[in-house]
């Protein structure tokens, strides 16, 4: 299949590219490098060292015989996107490439609306590009568990079955998303399902959970072709950060009680999931909706594995939480529609653990303590003087 990676210079984007192309899919990688430019924004940088896109796509011809071809520019830019699915011809697209981090959004007026922005014109630029140059083009788009948010009842895959006043349908399920990133992945959603209803696209969204873990198959053969690792208190994940904060020797951040709880996986599994849906198409007309994680974990027992597994003692903190959500809830949500095209998760025991803290062992002399503590505060809506100063590289 003709694969176009959107967002194929990021965390996830990357190992994607390279496990379709080792599985012999032909590969397109589109990115714009607005997450490095993030990082000069923010005075951080991945744990990992990671190579230019150009060196990454050399490496890997030169390890594998393969190519995959580079696309410079940016989902907002209509005229790129036309042009670009013009010329590589997917049969799928798989779409990750936004602004993903809750707190980057929530720092100032400026950060929400360049995150909104960015987010779901890029996506809508998209859905016109494909209905305009080919529809039957199946679209896969990262979509987020968090779009969902922390619901007293247990969520479904997309869609729940409601009677009212003697009345039944089936409805898109409620979203209560926690952050103005989150807000822009159900603007997307919405935006996809109406596209798909409107001029017959095909859709899976992938409601992700959070990723952890750093390396795959194909990224471990140069260090060229390494991901990056994000533990800043900005773009780091929560279990990827304890894993950082315990090498470090810092306490580990756990915000407010702890009884947060989200679905996880592997980064691994990621990859796993994005080709099973590639290889399983929407029908002609079909919006779906898969979760893509395979456990739950609170922060706090998160916090637990990383202290057994680690070799000295590790402290655990209760910071005042930065965030407006609930701190002890119930949680549970459907995630079998992957399992029963197939995915076998990759789980989280002690030994996945140990493998993330060794990924960052090797890199310790690169960790930045004065990057991990958290920076965005949801209670304040920021102060747009930061507009003409620290943030001058926001576009809005
Ligand atoms: P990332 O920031 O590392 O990668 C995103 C890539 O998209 C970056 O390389 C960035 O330069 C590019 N990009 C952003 N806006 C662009 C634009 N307008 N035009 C062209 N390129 C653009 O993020 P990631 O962690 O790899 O996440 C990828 C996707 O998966 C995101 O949509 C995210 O919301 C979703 N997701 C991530 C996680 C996670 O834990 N990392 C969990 C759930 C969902
Ligand atoms: N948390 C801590 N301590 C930390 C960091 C986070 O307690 O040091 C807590 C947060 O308060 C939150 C939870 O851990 O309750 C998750 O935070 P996170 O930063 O790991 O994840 P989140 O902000 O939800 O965003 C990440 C990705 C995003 C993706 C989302 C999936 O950055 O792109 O959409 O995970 S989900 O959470 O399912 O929405």
């Amino acid at each position: 299949m003709r694969v176009l990676v959107l967002g194929a210079d990021g965390y996830l984007g990357w190992p994607t590219a390279l496990h379709l192309s080792h599985r012999g899919h032909e590969v397109g990688a589109v990115d714009n490098f607005v997450r490095r430019q993030y990082d000069y924004e923010l005075g951080t940088s991945s744990l990992v060292p990671i190579a230019q896109l150009q060196r990454r796509v050399k490496v890997w011809e030169d390890i594998s015989g393969l190519r995959v071809q580079p696309f410079i520019g940016d989902l907002n830019d209509a005229e790129f996107v036309y042009d670009t699915v013009r010329e590589f011809k997917p049969d799928a697209i798989i779409h990750f490439a936004e602004q993903r981090s809750a707190p980057y959004s929530m720092i100032d007026r400026a950060h929400a609306v360049y995150t909104q922005v960015n987010n779901v014109v890029g996506n809508l630029n998209l859905l016109f590009a494909i209905a305009e140059i080919d529809p039957s083009i199946h679209l896969v788009k990262l979509g987020t568990m968090g779009e969902y948010g922390t619901p007293n009842i247990d969520i479904e895959e997309g869609f729940i079955e409601i009677t009212h006043r003697g009345r039944t349908d089936v409805l898109p399920f409620p979203k209560q998303p926690g952050s103005y990133y989150h807000l822009s992945k159900v603007h997307d959603s919405h935006n996809i399902m109406f596209a798909c209803r409107i001029w017959g696209l095909r859709s899976t969204d992938l409601n992700q959970g959070i990723v952890y873990g750093q390396e795959t198959d194909e990224t471990v053969l140069h260090p060229d072709l390494a991901t990056r690792f994000d533990y800043d208190g900005v773009f780091g994940t929560v279990l990827n950060r304890f894993c950082v904060q315990a090498v470090a020797g810092h306490p580990l951040t756990v915000y407010g009680a702890g009884g947060q709880t989200r679905g996880m996986l592997n980064i691994r599994d990621t990859l796993a999931c994005v080709e099973i849906a590639v290889n399983n198409p929407a029908e002609e007309g079909e919006y779906r909706v898969f979760n893509q994680f395979t456990e739950s974990f609170s922060v706090k027992e998160l916090a637990d594995k990383v202290v057994e597994a680690s070799n000295g003692p590790v402290r655990v903190t209760n910071l005042d939480n930065p965030r407006v959500e609930k701190e002890e809830h119930y949680y549970r949500a459907a995630h079998t529609k992957l399992l029963d095209l197939g995915l076998v998760p990759n789980l989280l025991d002690r030994s996945t653990v140990a493998s993330i803290l060794s990924v960052v062992e090797r890199h310790r002399d690169r960790i930045d303590v004065d990057a991990i503590a958290p920076s965005a505060n949801w209670r304040s809506a920021g102060n747009d003087d930061r507009l003409h100063s620290e943030a001058g590289s926001v576009r809005s």
